[in-house]
């Protein structure tokens, strides 16, 4: 069977999307490609696994090439906090890396690449609720414009060089296997974990940001979906709006406090992020991914809740 490699394994959606892939396509079939951080025990242990620095444009056309690869998931990114402060890193690996990643695929005949988007890819000028899959794009964050770099440049290599590239405009997503720290829809994350530790969160975000989130489970599916979907029915290919939920801090701080006993969460603004939140959408309009691959959800708030407080109590009393 052809190979599937997947980059960035190491991070919070790669960590998961790798068991997955290897549960459907074998666990010898899915490479891992993880660059500075260590993979995960669960995912070294249970198939191949390489090194991988996206942004060498030779060890990928290498990568690529002698593996036999088939399908490409181009999960390495920088996430929107951290590339503020490291414009160099972030744009080596977002820009040059995505192309890096789409001229290889090109040069060795590979079948799919998927690259996921964000809502980053949105702007302060973008209508914020229910904001349409076609509209002013326009973000004010480097991470944001590479975003839009890639949905564009993916769709060059769809139309202009027949690359299957498929993407969707993932929204914060919430997850408690791997704990993303660079991100501005991280606090959705650390909520959990400050419910459990200590029954108290400090939150960088004002209580009425309203932000579009998403469940692992559900992003999981999402991606996998996508990738599977019929080609001829698509209309859309790298740029695809995915809904699930949205809230706010003050209302993922209800639903932690309904289920743990006494918690208390307080506000302590971070202005970057804070401003990073305010130019991006409140609530995606979906209905391109519904229509042209039968996009649905399957976690709310309250049942996202029960799972990840579940899931991430487990991990933490295990030493995680
Ligand atoms: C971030 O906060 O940077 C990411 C994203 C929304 O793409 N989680």
């Amino acid at each position: 069977m052809k190979k599937i490699l997947v980059t960035g394994a190491a991070g919070q959606i790669g960590s998961e999307l790798v068991p997955a892939l290897r549960e459907r396509h074998g666990g010898e079939n899915v490479i891992a490609a993880g660059h500075r951080t260590a993979l995960p025990a669960d995912v070294q242990e249970s198939g191949p696994s390489i090194k991988l620095d996206v942004t060498s444009a030779a060890e990928v056309m290498k990568a690529v090439g002698e593996l036999g690869i088939e399908t490409i998931y181009h999960m390495s990114s920088i996430l929107s906090a951290l590339a503020e402060s490291n414009r160099q890193i972030a744009y080596a690996v977002n820009i040059n890396g995505t192309y890096n990643i789409l001229e290889a695929a090109v040069s060795h005949n590979v079948g799919q690449v998927i690259i996921p988007s964000s809502i980053a890819a949105f702007g302060p000028d973008t209508p914020q609720e229910n904001t349409p899959n076609e509209t002013i794009q326009r973000p004010n964050t480097l991470y944001g414009i590479s975003k839009v770099f890639g949905e564009h440049l993916g769709n060059y290599y769809h139309e202009k060089l027949g690359l299957d590239v498929r993407g969707l405009r993932l929204p914060g997503i919430i997850s408690w296997k791997t704990e993303p720290t660079a991100g501005t829809t991280d606090y959705a994350v650390a909520i959990f974990y400050g419910a459990i530790r200590e029954k108290k969160y400090t939150c960088y975000l004002g209580p009425h940001t309203r932000l579009p989130m998403m469940y692992m489970p559900d992003c999981i599916k999402s991606i996998i979906d996508l990738a599977q979907a019929d080609g001829s029915g698509l209309k859309h290919h790298a740029d695809f709006n995915v809904g699930a939920v949205s809230f706010t801090p003050s209302e993922i701080a209800e639903a932690v406090a309904a289920r743990v006993e006494g918690f208390e969460m307080d506000y302590k603004i971070d202005p970057m992020r804070q401003a990073i939140a305010d130019s991006w959408p409140d609530s995606l309009d979906d209905t391109a991914a519904r229509e042209e691959w039968g996009w649905t959800p399957s976690y709310d708030l309250d049942s996202m809740s029960d799972d990840m407080l579940k899931n991430l109590k487990i991990k933490l009393s295990d030493g995680g």
